[in-house]
C-alpha cells in the first residue's frame, strides 16, 4: 500500500566532517548492545499498527526510534531496506468497527491515513514497503504450506497450528521460562486454553471463517491468516532471511516477535533477524498507553491544538528509546523551550566551534540511540556564548536535522 513522503535527510558527511560510526544497538535476544554493520544495505523490519484507533505517543515513540536508528546507518553510509507491515484485519478492528457501525475496511483506511499524516508531521522516514495484511493473503497461505512440508502445522477443527516445538531454538528471541510465556500468552491474543491444541503455546496461523467476518478463499478453505505469520511472511518476502533488525515495542517481544522468528526459522532453516530491538512502552496516567484502555495522548490532537511536530518530536527524544515513560502533559512546554533555544543557537553569526558538537552527537546515537544524551550536548552547545565559528551554526543544523531528524 502507499507509504508516506520522506522528510529530507541530509548528509553530515558533505559538511566535511566525513561519516559517522558504526551504530551500537540492545538486541532482546542476547541482552547485549551489538554493533549492526552490515554491508552496503541494512534491512529493517518494524512491525506496523494495527489501524482501529489514532497514532497516540507511545506509537510515535517506537517508530521515532526506529527512524533513529535509520538516520545513524545513512551517516555511516549505508542504505537502508525498510519494510513495515499493517495489520488490517485482525480481532481488535473488527470488534472496533462492529461496536461503532463502520465497515472495517474504510476503519483501516481512515486510521492509516492519519497515521500517514502523523508520520510525515514528525518527519519519521517512511518504508519503502508499507504493506497490509490483506494484501499478503497468498503469502501467508504459500508460508503454512512450505510449515506443512516441514510437520509443523495441525488442525484445531478447521483452523491451524503452529508447533512451537518444531523450532529447537523456541524461546530465544525472548528467553522466558515457559510459565511466564504461559502467563503472558493469554494477555497478547494467545489461546492456551483451546481444547485439542497439541501444546497451550502452539498459536494461530490460519483462522477459519467466521460468522459476519471478512474471509479469503484459499487452498487452506476459507479464513484469515494468524498475527504472527503475517508479519513473518512479509519480512521473509521483502527483506529475505537474517535482516539485519526486528523492531517494535517492548509488548511484541513475546509472544510475537518470538513466533514470527519461530515460523520463519522453521521455514527457511535460516535465523530470521540479527537483533530483536525494542522500544520501551508510554504510559499514561498510571498506565500503559493502550487502545483498548482509551488512555490515549493522540498525535493528531497535539496538533490539532496547536503544538509544533518539531516539539513533539522532541518531547519524545527526551526519553531512551529503551525505557519506559509515562507521558506528562507540561512535556510539551519544556520543548518548545528547548525547540525555540536551539533556533536562536544555529542562527548566531558566530558560534561556538560545530565539529566538537557533532562528534558528541554521533557518539551519542550511535551509542544505542542515545537521544537523551545528544539534547543534553546540543543544550550545551546553545547556552555557550565562546564565539569562534562563522560556519559552527549551518554545520549544527545540518547534523540535527540528519541524526534528530528536528528541523530547526
Ligand atoms: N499490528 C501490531 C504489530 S504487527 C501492533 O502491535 N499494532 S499496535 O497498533 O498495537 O502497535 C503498533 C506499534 O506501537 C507496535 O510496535 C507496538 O509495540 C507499539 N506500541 C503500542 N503501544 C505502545 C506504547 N504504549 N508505548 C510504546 N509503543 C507502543
Ligand atoms: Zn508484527
Amino acid at each position: 500500500m502507499r507509504s508516506w513522503s520522506s522528510p529530507e535527510v541530509p548528509s553530515i558527511a558533505d559538511s566535511g566532517l566525513g561519516a559517522g560510526p558504526v551504530v551500537r544497538v540492545h538486541d532482546t535476544a542476547t541482552q547485549r548492545l551489538r554493533s549492526s554493520d552490515p554491508t552496503q544495505t541494512a534491512r529493517l523490519y518494524v512491525c506496523g499498527i494495527t489501524p482501529y484507533d489514532a497514532t497516540h505517543m507511545g506509537h510515535a515513540a517506537t517508530y521515532l526510534a526506529f527512524d533513529l536508528l535509520q538516520r545513524v546507518w545513512r551517516d555511516h553510509g549505508l542504505d537502508v531496506d525498510y519494510t513495515q507491515n499493517v495489520t488490517d484485519v485482525d480481532d481488535p478492528l473488527l470488534e472496533r468497527a462492529q461496536a461503532t457501525g463502520v465497515d472495517w475496511t474504510e476503519l483501516a483506511e481512515r486510521e492509516i491515513e492519519l497515521f500517514r499524516e502523523d508520520m510525515t508531521a514528525l518527519r519519521i522516514i517512511p518504508p519503502a514497503n508499507y504493506v497490509g495484511a490483506v494484501e499478503t493473503i497468498d503469502l501467508v497461505v504459500d508460508m503454512i504450506d512450505q510449515l506443512d512440508e516441514r510437520d509443523a502445522v495441525y488442525r484445531v477443527d478447521d483452523d491451524l497450528y503452529f508447533d512451537v516445538h518444531a523450532d529447537a531454538g523456541f524461546g530465544s528471541v525472548s528467553g522466558l521460562t515457559e510459565d511466564a510465556m504461559l502467563q503472558i500468552f493469554p494477555e497478547r491474543g494467545g489461546d492456551p486454553d483451546r481444547a485439542g491444541k497439541k501444546h497451550p503455546l502452539d498459536c494461530l496461523l490460519w483462522q477459519s471463517e467466521r460468522p459476519g467476518e471478512p474471509s479469503w478463499e484459499t487452498r487452506l478453505g476459507r479464513g484469515r491468516p494468524g498475527w504472527h505469520v503475517e508479519c513473518a511472511a512479509i519480512a521473509l518476502e521483502h527483506l529475505g532471511t537474517n535482516f539485519d533488525v526486528q523492531g517494535g515495542g517492548s509488548d511484541l517481544v513475546f509472544p510475537h516477535h518470538e513466533m514470527s522468528a519461530s515460523e520463519a526459522t522453521v521455514t527457511t532453516h535460516e535465523p530470521f533477524a540479527q537483533a530483536y530491538v525494542h522500544a520501551g512502552m508510554v504510559g499514561y496516567e498510571g498506565e500503559k498507553m493502550s487502545k483498548s484502555k482509551g488512555n490515549l495522548v493522540l498525535v493528531s490532537k497535539l496538533r490539532a491544538a496547536g503544538h509544533n511536530p518539531m516539539a513533539i518530536r522532541l518531547a519524545l527524544l527526551a526519553h531512551h528509546y529503551r525505557s519506559d515513560w509515562e507521558w506528562f502533559g507540561e512535556e510539551i512546554a519544556v520543548a518548545e523551550e528547548r525547540l525555540a533555544a536551539w533556533r536562536a543557537a544555529v542562527s548566531r553569526p558566530v558560534a561556538p566551534s560545530g565539529s566538537a558538537i557533532v562528534e558528541a552527537i554521533r557518539a551519542a546515537m550511535s551509542n544505542d540511540l542515545d537521544a537523551p544524551s545528544a539534547l543534553a550536548a546540543v543544550d550545551e552547545w546553545a547556552e555557550d556564548d565562546a564565539a569562534a565559528d562563522p560556519q559552527a551554526g549551518r554545520t549544527v543544523r545540518t547534523a540535527i536535522d540528519a541524526l534528530l531528524g528536528v528541523k530547526l
